[in-house]
């Protein structure tokens, strides 16, 4: 198998290398919407859901050049949902990916703007995509519904409401995992099975679900136990400002040997694919550790 790093750089040079042509031709007035709407997408990120969109592409034998452009319109959603939970009513962040976040540079009414127009352009790629054929309105459609009142937006509103309750339960939580974190990552990975009849359909789905649910509680864990270093944002919030997390409700400990079971259910499910599933599962393991 060619080394982890190596191929994760090498499906991210070819992302980068496409988001950057898109954001070329990306032209708007006035200069601080364009500024604004740039800026976020360039402070870096780990670019993690195209990562996975190309790797689950390479696994089914889907050309790269037919998933480019849902992967670069998924990080568009990505970056506008990190905008928007930034923002002092929301997550009430001040820092994103190492560097101030979009509405401290831009100011609040302007970082609202930035995340709605990358929703928007993101929209408009999909649509682009939808002449090209029936499985390319599918995959569109899939990840519209992931980000979207029965998705993310959804995740992010239970988060929200639920916030300060006195008593975690693990269906509340569940509801706020699954629509907050993994649908995203459940598109990247189902989208590449769409565009080709459907291979591996239910257990892709299955498999960026409990990947998930495994990000957003290493998550939780790393609130406690991360550092701004190596983080690139705050820590320790979730607990000041009494949000829903695994932690709260299973505890540290239990929540790492939680993390560790999801892991196995990943590899599980990875073990059921024909072909090299080695990059994908090395990749969970790190998802795990957190690291890259
Ligand atoms: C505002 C509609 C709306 C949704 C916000 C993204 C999100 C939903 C909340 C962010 C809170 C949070 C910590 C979620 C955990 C999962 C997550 C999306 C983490 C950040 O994603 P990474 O680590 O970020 O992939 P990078 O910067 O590497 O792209």
């Amino acid at each position: 198998m060619t080394d982890y790093n190596e191929s994760y750089s090498q499906y991210k040079e070819y992302f980068e290398n496409a988001l950057n042509a898109f954001l070329n031709k990306l032209k708007c007035r006035p200069e601080k919407l364009e500024e604004s709407l740039k800026y976020s997408l360039q402070l870096g990120g780990k670019r993690l859901r195209p990562v996975l969109m190309l790797a689950v592409g390479e696994l089914l034998g889907v050309e790269r050049e037919k998933l480019t452009n849902f992967a670069v319109a998924l990080e568009l959603i990505h970056t506008y949902s990190l905008i928007h939970d930034d923002l002092p009513e929301m997550d009430n962040d001040d820092f994103r990916r190492g560097k101030p976040s979009n509405h401290k540079v831009f100011g609040t009414g302007h970082a609202v703007l930035a995340g709605d127009g990358l929703l928007n352009t993101a929209y408009s790629v999909l649509l682009d995509e939808c002449f090209k054929g029936n499985e390319y309105i599918s995959a569109a459609k899939y990840i519209c519904e992931c980000a979207g009142i029965k998705g993310m937006i959804a995740g992010q509103s239970a988060d929200l409401i639920h916030e300060n309750d006195e008593k975690v339960n693990e269906e509340t939580l569940n509801f706020i995992y699954e629509n907050k974190t993994a649908k995203l990552l459940m598109a990247a990975v189902v989208v590449p099975s769409i565009l080709c009849g459907g291979k591996y359909y239910t257990e892709l789905k299955a498999f960026g679900r409990e990947l998930g649910f495994l990000f957003q509680l290493t998550d939780d864990i790393l609130d406690v136990e991360g550092s701004f270093e190596n983080l690139g944002k705050s820590v320790g919030k979730d607990a000041d400002e009494g949000k829903y997390t695994g932690v709260r409700l299973y505890g540290l400990d239990a929540s790492k040997i939680r993390a560790d079971l999801l892991a196995d259910r990943c590899e599980g499910l990875l073990e059921g694919f024909d072909g090299d599933t080695a990059f994908l599962t090395a990749l969970v393991s790190r998802v795990r550790q957190r690291i890259q």
